[in-house]
């Protein structure tokens, strides 16, 4: 087999200090952190359809990436060369897991039966690939967005030939899944949302969606996927307004159609600042909720208002996602997922490799910070604290449900002093972090 990146050897870990682009500074796969390895907490996956799949195309330019596959011109050896070079990069980076759509890794043929017997020729070289062990799919997917057909959606489509090409997909998809041994199976809503209330029936579109899912619950049962289903939330791009907006309109969705215990939900990071909110907020959120399933693993551009899919290099950000992630008991069959792609001006291969190296860098930085924090428990002790009147007292009755609105009446008709608050210190908790950050990891 042809090497595709020869200009890159095995990267390896060299320490803080290192100049070496090449190099980990923080990530040590062994190096273990609370009685687990770096590796096994942080669970790397490579995003095939941004790494190999994508071609730096934006809405002024068309591709500017250098590929070793770009010599070839039929698309199933182009295919075949990108499923070689993804193993060669998985095993020079180290990382352990992989994800794709159905479309990333296979070309469309004539028809839906020529277009699956290109997916099963693809996934039969995966499956070779990973006959070894040492990568697994973190999950598997159907792109029900880019191809015209999908214009007014999949699931919700008005179109309901569309709904059943897009279930027939998604039936070979989790085949495909299965096959590979992948731990999870997401769905993002791609073009499930609307663009114009004008010609739209949300109800119908909503009802829609969640038979579509039930229906992949169902046939996962047929045919023995027992990995987990996750929902991928996302308020905007490519709808005005998509079904998944974020973490708590997920969690109502799935509760409303009684999806709630066959689900749980992937967490991307610049999805999240789409909606407003910090990453932190949705990891927090669906953590609390027992429904933290997998994480994709990027960010946004504070001064942009669309989904960049950046690398992961804030460290700020990455500390609070990772202690999140180990207040939650850690990642479960999820991972962290780069679904994240090199600028369209950083287009050599060695910078596919400097994009991953960094992200995995940050978390890794992120993961020692976030554990010391936490096995400290500075923020932990400042918390329970500010609680501390629900421990006894008037407080207690209210925690334990032995007061209702009349009892509480007579307590406060009787306060006999004014109430006293105490500060929530934030700058000083600040403070903490940083120092976290900067000295104690
Ligand atoms: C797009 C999504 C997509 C999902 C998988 O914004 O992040 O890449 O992760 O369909
Ligand atoms: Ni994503
Ligand atoms: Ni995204």
């Amino acid at each position: 087999m042809a090497e595709h990146f020869p200009g890159v050897s095995k990267i390896a870990y060299e320490g803080p200090k290192s100049k070496n682009p090449l190099a980990f500074r923080y990530y040590n796969p062994d190096e273990v952190v609370g009685g687990q390895t770096m590796k096994e907490h942080l669970r790397f996956s490579v995003a095939y359809w941004h790494t190999f799949t994508g071609e730096g195309v934006d809405p002024f330019g068309s591709g500017t990436m250098e590929r070793p596959w770009h010599e070839l011109s039929d698309p199933m050896d182009v295919a075949k060369a990108r499923v070689e070079a993804n193993f060669e990069m998985l095993y020079k980076l180290g990382v352990p897991f992989f994800c794709f759509h159905d479309r990333d890794v296979a070309p469309e043929g004539e028809n839906l039966a020529e277009t699956n017997k290109n997916l099963d020729v693809i996934a039969g070289m995966m499956k070779e690939h990973m006959q070894g062990g040492d990568v697994k799919l973190l999950w598997g997917t159907a792109n029900m967005f880019n191809h015209p057909r999908f214009l007014h959606g999949a699931a919700t489509s008005c179109n309901a030939d569309v709904f059943a090409y897009g279930a027939a997909q998604v039936k070979k998809a989790l085949e495909v899944t299965k096959e590979l041994g992948g731990a999870n199976y997401v769905f993002w809503g791609g073009r499930e949302g609307y663009d114009t209330l004008l010609n739209t029936d949300m109800k119908t579109e909503l009802d829609h969606l969640a038979k579509f899912l039930h229906m992949a619950v169902d046939y996962a049962k047929e045919i023995g996927f027992d990995g987990q289903f996750l929902i991928e939330p996302k308020p905007k791009e490519p709808t005005k307004h998509q079904y998944d907006f974020d973490v708590a309109t997920v969690l109502g969705f799935l509760k409303t159609y009684d999806l709630d215990k066959d689900f749980k939900i992937n967490i991307e990071a610049n999805h999240a600042t789409l909606a407003g909110h910090t990453f932190q907020h949705e990891l927090h959120l669906a953590r609390v909720n027992n429904m933290l399933g997998s994480v994709d693993a990027n960010q946004g551009d504070e001064l942009l208002g669309w989904d960049t899919d950046q690398f992961p290099t804030n460290l700020y950000t990455t500390t609070l996602a990772m202690y999140e992630i180990l207040k939650a008991g850690g990642l479960g069959t999820g991972g962290l997922n780069f679904d994240a792609k090199v600028r369209r001006a950083s287009f050599t291969p060695e910078d596919m490799f400097y994009a991953h190296v960094a992200g995995m860098d940050a978390f890794a930085k992120g993961l020692k910070a976030a554990y010391a924090l936490l096995s400290d428990g500075d923020l932990e002790s400042f918390i329970s604290k500010r609680y501390s009147s629900y421990q006894d007292g008037i407080g207690r009755k209210i925690t334990e449900g032995t007061v209702g609105f009349k009892e509480l009446e007579e307590y406060a008709l009787a306060m006999d002093k004014p109430i006293v608050n105490e500060s929530g210190r934030q700058e000083w908790l600040e403070t903490i972090v940083n120092q976290y950050i900067a000295e104690m990891s």
